[in-house]
């Protein structure tokens, strides 16, 4: 399958479940077969779901934080049951962005603004690429949006696209819904295809509006 989600990426979250081996150690051929994708410098976090299962737990903090190291990006274990770490990742991810593109000598002024693409650009390249790769030109794209589809660059300062990457069943959607929505249900109702949800935060004094990509996971 050619990840067209992948297109454009600003970041990209590795997730794994921390009660499921297999999960963990996928994430290196995950890493293999996105990385051809993924534009150069895009940043990288690595998660490790359902912390809250502590008794179940079979992929140790250690252990991760060393692939994590390997990679030099950030590591949280999260729980989207109970919270814990979700507004990091997220927040941590956008920092990590805003960085990168303001060190990019795209400017004379605002050189962060200047090398991102603006949000209708974006919005309209992902509509017609995931269109023409999921679907026939005349079907209807099944794109949950979670807020309006911004027509302008006012709405935010910038707008970051990111990834959600993992096996089956890691708990993608329900990292994402609990920092999109505050949210979190024990139905598991698998993901199909990709989708993406928005929030707006606020960085640095910096409207930023964070658009998360929901794909499904599979076993490689
Ligand atoms: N205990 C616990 N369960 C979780 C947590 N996160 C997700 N789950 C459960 O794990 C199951 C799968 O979660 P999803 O978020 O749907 O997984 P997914 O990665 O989106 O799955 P696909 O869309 O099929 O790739 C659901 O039943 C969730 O309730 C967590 O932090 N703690
Ligand atoms: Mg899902």
């Amino acid at each position: 399958m050619y990840p067209s989600y992948c297109r454009g990426a600003h970041g990209v979250i590795l997730v794994y479940d921390v009660t499921r081996n297999d999960s963990f150690t996928n994430l290196r051929r995950w890493l293999q077969e996105l990385d051809q994708y993924l534009s150069e410098g895009v940043n990288k976090v690595l998660v490790g779901t359902r912390s809250d299962l502590t008794s179940k737990k079979v992929v140790g903090y250690t252990v991760a934080k060393e692939f994590a190291d390997q990679l030099a990006i950030p590591f949280f274990e999260t729980s989207a049951k109970n919270g814990t770490n979700v507004e990091q990742v997220f927040l941590t991810m956008a920092k990590q962005i805003k960085d990168r593109l303001g060190q990019t000598p795209t400017s004379a002024g605002d050189s962060s603004k200047a090398s991102m693409t603006t949000p209708g650009q974006l919005v309209a390249g992902l509509r017609h690429s995931l269109r023409s790769f999921f679907f026939s030109p005349t079907q209807e794209m099944p794109v949950r949006q979670h807020s309006p589809v911004p027509n302008g660059d006012n709405e935010c300062d910038q707008l970051f696209k990111v990834v959600l990457i993992g096996d089956v069943a890691v708990g993608k959607t329900s990292l994402l819904l609990r920092f999109v929505d505050g949210t979190y249900t024990e139905n598991f109702v698998g993901t199909i295809g990709a989708n993406f949800m928005t929030r707006t935060i606020k960085l640095e004094g910096k409207t930023v509006k964070l658009q998360i990509w929901d794909t499904a996971g599979r076993l490689l």
